[in-house]
């Protein structure tokens, strides 16, 4: 029989898909509140990941590439309505984040949470990522460890609302049919500020690989985790986020030498027995370390921005 040679064509190498540079490919994620230092930190770490729809209250300038800005207030169910619309998942960071007077918590946070979930579910936006806060759970003590399955002790009005905002979720989750994840953060930053930061602290690519998960993960009907690295001095059992995937990378340990040198004497004993810190006790603010965040009235925020508009 005669032979036929056959050439072998190589075939050309299949290039591994890389969906991070394929915009259409990628999911579009809004970030509400991402003027905010939590959102700044989340929207550099995101960056690439995923197309990014921000909104804020306040205006964002120097968006990056892959980023767009709707300008919106949580407050309104009408922003909120506009700026879900079209989006895979909404990181829900907007509000007001330390403790204030309670016509600005309900405004900004009860009635901010409820429109955020409200205008996703109308939206058909199924996944939210809600960001709760220790403070759901401030009054806890040191010296317990807790998990994600603890009832809420709040240490202050904002915690009651970040609570209000978990049982929303869960709500939206059971009625709806929604996926809901609740970080319970921590405190987000480069480097752990002080003692209490160095049980809670989460760096910004421990946030990022958070909210990837919850962003993410398929499956998920209603998930609570702990937002904190893999701090040695942790007050939480956060096996549910390992269940689902976290590996932190970062643990305060190395800094708590820097830390504690500089640690003031002579807080209230009452701040420092439970976890909370400073919020059992404050009526206003909460956070010594940050400066004070002023709640601005709807009017006061229309005449701001007039005065701006006036002298573009
Ligand atoms: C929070 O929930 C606040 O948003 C943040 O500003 C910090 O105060 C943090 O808690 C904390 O407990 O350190």
């Amino acid at each position: 029989m005669p032979t036929v040679a056959v050439k072998w064509i190589r075939p050309p190498r299949l290039k591994l898909y890389d969906a991070r540079k394929d915009s259409a490919l990628m999911k579009k994620i809004l970030i509400t509140g991402a003027a905010g230092d939590v959102g700044g930190h989340l929207r550099r770490e995101l960056a690439g990941r995923y197309e990014l729809r921000l909104s804020d209250i306040r205006p964002l300038k120097n968006l990056a590439s892959g980023e767009e800005f709707i300008r919106g207030d949580c407050a309104s169910l009408r922003d909120m309505l506009r700026v879900t619309q079209g989006v895979a998942a909404v990181v829900h960071l907007g509000g007001f984040s330390v403790e204030g007077p309670w016509e600005v918590i309900l405004r900004a946070n009860i009635v901010g949470a409820y429109n955020a979930f409200e205008a996703a579910r109308r939206n058909g936006v199924r996944r939210i990522v809600f960001a709760s806060s220790n403070h759901a759970v401030g009054f806890y003590r040191r010296d317990e460890t807790i998990d994600h399955r603890v009832y809420p002790k709040p240490d202050s009005r904002y915690g009651v609302s970040k609570a209000f905002g978990e049982a929303l979720g869960s709500l939206y989750a059971d009625k709806y049919g929604m996926e809901v994840v609740c970080l319970r953060i921590g405190n987000v930053n480069p480097r752990p500020m002080d003692k209490r930061r160095l049980s809670i602290w989460l760096s910004p690519r421990d946030l990022a690989q958070l909210v990837s998960i919850a962003i993410d993960r398929p499956g998920l009907r209603f998930e609570i985790m702990y937002g904190i690295s893999g701090n040695r001095r942790r007050w939480y059992d956060n096996a549910n986020a390992e269940r689902l995937g976290y590996r932190p990378q970062d643990d305060s340990e190395p800094h708590a030498g820097e830390v504690l040198q500089k640690e003031k004497t002579g807080a209230d004993p009452r701040t420092e027995l439970y976890q909370g810190g400073t919020f059992v006790l404050a009526e206003d603010g909460g956070d010594p370390t940050r400066a004070p965040v002023k709640p601005q009235s709807p009017k006061a925020r229309a005449r701001k921005t007039k005065a701006a508009r006036k002298r573009k």
